[in-house]
Formats: C-alpha cells, sequence, structure tokens
C-alpha cells in the first residue's frame, strides 16, 4: 500500500485530499495539532474519519517535524498545513512565518537527511504573485507577495525548489488559486458569504458586512485541486505547477451569484465605504461594508494561466463560480436549517 502523509488534514484540503487518496487505495496518515480535534467535523462530513490514522504534528516544532518524516518513511508527503489566512499574517506576522516558511523547510530537511524517498508537495500559493507583474501569472511570473502570508510561502517555494535542484529531491510546488468548497473555513470571504446570506434567508440574520468588494479572484473548487496535487507526484520528477480556473471575478460577482441562488435580486446603492446592498422586492439592507475587513495592502486581482498543468498533468478547473456558489449555498442553507 502507498502510504502518504497529509499536515494540514483536518482543512479543507487536506480532507479532500485524505478522501481522494483513500478511494486510491493509499494509506492515509494525518497530522494535526494537538489543540484542532475540534476540527474533525470536515473529515466526518465526507464520512472518513475511522479511515485515517491522526498524529500529533506542529511545524513549529522541528524535533517534531523530523521525527515525523523519519520514523514514518512515507512515499509521499503533502504539507497542507499553514497559517493560511491572508488578514491575520499582520497581526502574527512571526507566528506566519514560523508556520508557512521554516515549518516546510524542517520538513525539507528532514526528507532530505532521513527519507530522501519521500516524495514532497509543498502548498504554495497565488499569494506570491501579489501585486501583479504580468495580467496572467503563470509559473514564469515573477512574485511581488503583499502580506506577511505571501512573504512566508515565497520563502517556502523558493525552498521547495532549491532543496529539488541540490539534493535531488522529488519535491514540488503547486501554485493554488483560491480554491473554495462547503469545508472552507468561516474566515474566507465566499464561506462568509454563502453563510451570512443563508443565515438572512432563515431570518436567522440582518446584515452581511464585507470588506473590498472590488478584490478580483480566480475561485475554482477545492475537491477539484487536490486532484492536481496528486498528479505533481505521480510525474517522474518533481515540478512546479498553477492550478487556476483562468476567469477573474470581484467579490462583488460572488455576492450577486450567492444571493440569486436564495432568490434575492440585489439592488446596490454607494460606493466604497458606503456600499450597500437591498433586496429589491423588499426594500431591505442585507449588506454593508465595515472598513475592519480592509486588509493593510490588498491584492487587487489575481488571474491564473493554468497551461503548464493542463498540458502536461491533463488537469483542469471543471467547475465555474455560480456552480460553486450553487453547491457552497446548498450546504450552508440545509446546514443552518437544520441547526
Ligand atoms: O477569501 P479571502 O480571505 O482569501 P485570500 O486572501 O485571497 O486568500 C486565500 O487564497 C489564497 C490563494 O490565493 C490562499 F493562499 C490563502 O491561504 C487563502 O486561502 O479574501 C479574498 C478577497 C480579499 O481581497 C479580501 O480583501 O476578499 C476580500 N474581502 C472583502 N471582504 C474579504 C472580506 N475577505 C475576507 N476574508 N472577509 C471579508 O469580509
Amino acid at each position: 500500500m502507498t502510504k502518504a502523509f497529509i499536515s494540514g488534514i483536518l482543512g479543507q484540503d487536506g480532507a479532500y485530499l485524505a478522501e481522494f487518496l483513500l478511494k486510491k487505495g493509499y494509506e492515509v496518515y494525518g497530522g494535526s495539532r494537538r489543540n484542532s480535534q475540534d476540527e474533525l467535523y470536515r473529515l466526518q462530513v465526507l464520512g472518513i474519519e475511522d479511515e485515517v490514522s491522526l498524529v500529533p504534528f506542529d511545524l513549529l516544532d522541528p524535533y517534531n517535524v523530523f521525527e515525523t518524516v523519519s520514523a514514518g518513511q512515507f512515499d509521499e508527503f503533502y504539507n497542507l498545513a499553514a497559517q493560511s489566512f491572508v488578514g491575520s499574517s499582520w497581526e502574527t506576522p512571526v507566528v506566519t512565518s514560523n508556520t508557512d516558511a521554516m515549518g516546510p523547510l524542517y520538513i525539507l530537511d528532514a526528507i532530505k537527511r532521513n527519507s530522501p524517498h519521500t516524495k514532497f508537495y509543498q502548498a504554495s500559493t497565488s499569494e506570491m504573485f501579489g501585486l501583479i507583474q504580468e495580467p496572467r501569472q503563470s509559473e514564469r511570473t515573477p512574485f511581488y507577495p503583499r502580506s506577511p502570508y505571501g512573504v512566508a510561502k515565497l520563502f517556502a517555494h523558493s525552498m521547495t525548489v532549491n532543496y529539488r535542484e541540490s539534493y535531488g529531491l522529488h519535491a514540488s510546488s503547486g501554485i493554488l488559486f483560491n480554491h473554495e468548497s462547503p469545508l472552507r473555513g468561516v474566515q474566507f470571504v465566499t464561506k462568509k458569504i454563502t453563510t451570512q446570506l443563508s443565515e438572512i434567508s432563515l431570518g436567522k440574520r440582518d446584515i452581511l458586512f464585507l470588506g473590498n468588494l472590488d478584490a478580483k479572484r480566480d475561485w475554482g473548487y477545492a475537491k477539484e485541486y487536490v486532484e492536481g496535487m496528486w498528479q505533481m507526484l505521480q510525474l517522474k520528477s518533481g515540478d512546479d505547477f498553477v492550478l487556476a480556473s483562468g476567469k477573474t471575478s470581484s467579490v462583488r460577482d460572488f455576492v450577486i451569484k450567492a444571493a440569486e441562488c436564495l432568490d434575492f435580486e440585489l439592488e446596490w446603492e454607494g460606493e466604497q465605504l458606503n456600499e450597500k446592498a437591498y433586496i429589491k422586492s423588499t426594500g431591505k439592507q442585507i449588506l454593508g461594508i465595515d472598513e475592519k475587513f480592509y486588509r493593510p495592502a490588498e491584492v487587487d486581482i489575481l488571474l491564473g494561466n493554468p497551461t503548464k498543468a493542463k498540458d502536461i498533468l491533463g488537469w483542469e478547473s471543471q467547475t465555474d463560480l455560480a456552480d460553486l456558489a450553487k453547491i457552497m449555498v446548498k450546504f450552508d442553507y440545509d446546514r443552518i436549517s437544520k441547526s
């Protein structure tokens, strides 16, 4: 049996990847910090909580990382653990850097020293492009991160490339653009929108407050993106790939699409901090802006060029934004109506 380790198995991508690898017949081990046991719900939603072996794993502890890698002798190691919320990274730049930059280095070094046959996947991110240097970002686009999170991830990405080139490790970096699902954390904007609009529709909330509605992202469905991670590790050698939908939409576009799923036709008024949205038929305000959700430095627009992934991996994003909104709203509406 092929043996895989997923750090961050309790997160959105970790849960979907575990489900995918179990279907392929893998023996799946998952790392979780001791205090994150309450997030088992994602594995439970997928019905796989009894099929994976959970082990204590903490990227902040180099000895624990070294021991896990050395003792496990895994065939594949997916590093999906991170402080992944961009907004928090300004409040916790040191923890973010220790987790997202140093953590992957501990893993790479442990693999190099004690388990060089292990194929390594690093969860890199489109946030590394930040202030974009090309209209469509590919593996060859220069990076310009705009947050402590983006800077830390760029360090880990560069280390992954460096360990591959220096020591011949099978180390790959997936530069994933935003990918969402019903299992997304509620602090991320799509999940916040689908959750809170569902609550409004069920009479459990009055208003949804957001930050910058003009930010544009290249959004896809997380369940499809984890397949791309696995495909990278099936190649003869490590490489870097952008996974993206190749389309970009604003936060406002996503609000409109999610609202449509709940039969809300919206009317918009005002600009910037004064922007508001009302339900056309009733005149009730359901959206406002709160400055606290703005970031000190924004990534205004991201648009990925996934040509290399299509050509080499045969990977393509399948679910468009309207369908993604439908999947997420249905999940949240059903869940909230039963609670
Ligand atoms: O959903 P977000 O928090 O995602 P963000 O910052 O793009 O990062 C996500 O995708 C990255 C891949 O590019 C990952 F690396 C990262 O770990 C994470 O998964 O915010 C999206 C946009 C931002 O421009 C933000 O300013 O939405 C804007 N926004 C507007 N109002 C808001 C809100 N974001 C959040 N979280 N909450 C708001 O109320």
